[in-house]
């Protein structure tokens, strides 16, 4: 069945679930990290973190924005010992082919985008779809700062403070029915202001799109983030809604959700349907299964000079084997790449 793909402008104010009918629909849970680095730090801390990003470029933050940030729960995952990468570097060095197949084209081009107003469709096998303002899709949840490890299909990683939302939250929210077994995402579709989607150029069937399997989508790792580094996020790094799944290679981390729907069968994704020899589904991160063109052993760790390289051993699972592995566990992870 075909169904027409709702962009932002498109989800009419009439169709717009009631904020307070969301709302009362509040169903929260909570999951488990153990293992993981948890932060200490108290909530509220709010102004003093934020500003410890040193050379974060300042946004205008929209007012849901603002109004949640004094209650996000600082450093809730850190990344051990490792450094966080400079700002510049996560924001000048993006795949975001949207905006072009540079990796500057994103941070030139992204201002084009228009984040506001916003809306998200969510559908499928769900007892309670709806298609909400972006505002309100998030208001019932409390932000959360996950320092993760970003590891590019491409060998090249960063280390990026994001702030989110278990995915888990919304997912129980809507109620996933017993047919659904997969959750499929889609970016925003609109070629007036994602030149990339004019040009020919990556062969990309546009709107991007990826999926999970539902348990992965329900694994308390993976978020949506709003935000990085203290503030809102800049939109050549996916505003206002993104994934952020830690463990798996950063194309399956789609950016500029327009779209959650639950299905039952696998849903195709946009770089598994270009290369399926090269990109497949789960897309974890495995440093023993080499891309058919390169070794995924080890990546480079941004910023990573000629005259200053960083390489550094690719982890499985891009280290979060401890949480994530009983996930796949009697999957061959050769075969399902
Ligand atoms: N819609 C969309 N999402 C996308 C991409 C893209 O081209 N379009 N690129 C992916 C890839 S390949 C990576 S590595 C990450 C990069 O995220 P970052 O720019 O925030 O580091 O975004 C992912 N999400
Ligand atoms: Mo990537």
């Amino acid at each position: 069945m075909l169904i027409k793909l709702p962009r932002s402008s498109e989800c009419k104010a009439s169709e717009i679930t009631p904020e307070g009918i969301y709302l009362s629909r509040r169903a929260l849970v909570g999951g488990s990290l153990a293992g993981l680095a948890l932060g200490a730090l108290p909530r509220g801390a709010s102004a003093a973190e934020a500003s410890r990003y040193a050379d974060v470029q300042a946004g205008s933050a929209p007012g849901w924005f603002t109004d949640k940030l004094p209650d996000t729960r600082w450093q809730a995952v850190t990344a051990d010992a490792e450094a966080i990468t400079p700002y510049k570097d996560a924001t000048h060095y993006n795949n975001f082919y949207e905006f072009g197949p540079d990796k500057g084209d994103p941070a030139a081009n992204g201002d084009s985008l228009q984040t506001e107003p916003w809306s998200i469709v969510v559908d499928g096998e769900v007892a309670k779809p709806g298609c909400y303002a972006l505002e309100d899709f998030v208001k019932p949840y409390q932000l959360e700062e996950r320092i993760y490890r970003l590891r590019c299909v491409e060998a090249w990683s960063m280390v990026i403070p994001w702030l989110g939302f278990p995915l888990a939250q919304i997912l129980k929210q809507v109620q996933p029915t017993s047919k659904a077994r997969f959750v499929r995402f889609e970016t925003l579709k609109d070629p007036e202001h994602m030149p990339g989607q004019r040009s020919g150029f990556a062969l990309i069937d546009w709107p991007y799109r990826e999926g999970l399997r539902l348990d992965e989508a329900m694994h308390p790792l993976a978020i949506l983030a709003v935000g990085m580094y203290g503030r809102e996020l800049p939109n050549q790094n996916g505003a206002p809604l993104r994934l952020v799944v830690p463990w798996k290679y950063g194309f399956k981390s789609i950016k500029s959700i327009v779209r959650i729907s639950l299905v039952a069968e696998q849903p195709g994704t946009t770089w598994e349907g270009l290369a399926p020899d090269e990109y497949g589904f789960y897309a974890n991160v495995n440093p023993t299964v080499d891309h058919p063109r390169w070794s995924q052993a080890r990546e480079r760790r941004l910023p990573s000079g000629l005259f200053s390289p960083n390489v550094r051993q690719t982890q499985m699972f891009n280290g979060y084997a401890d949480e994530v592995a009983s996930l796949y566990a009697g999957l061959d992870l050769r075969k399902n790449y």
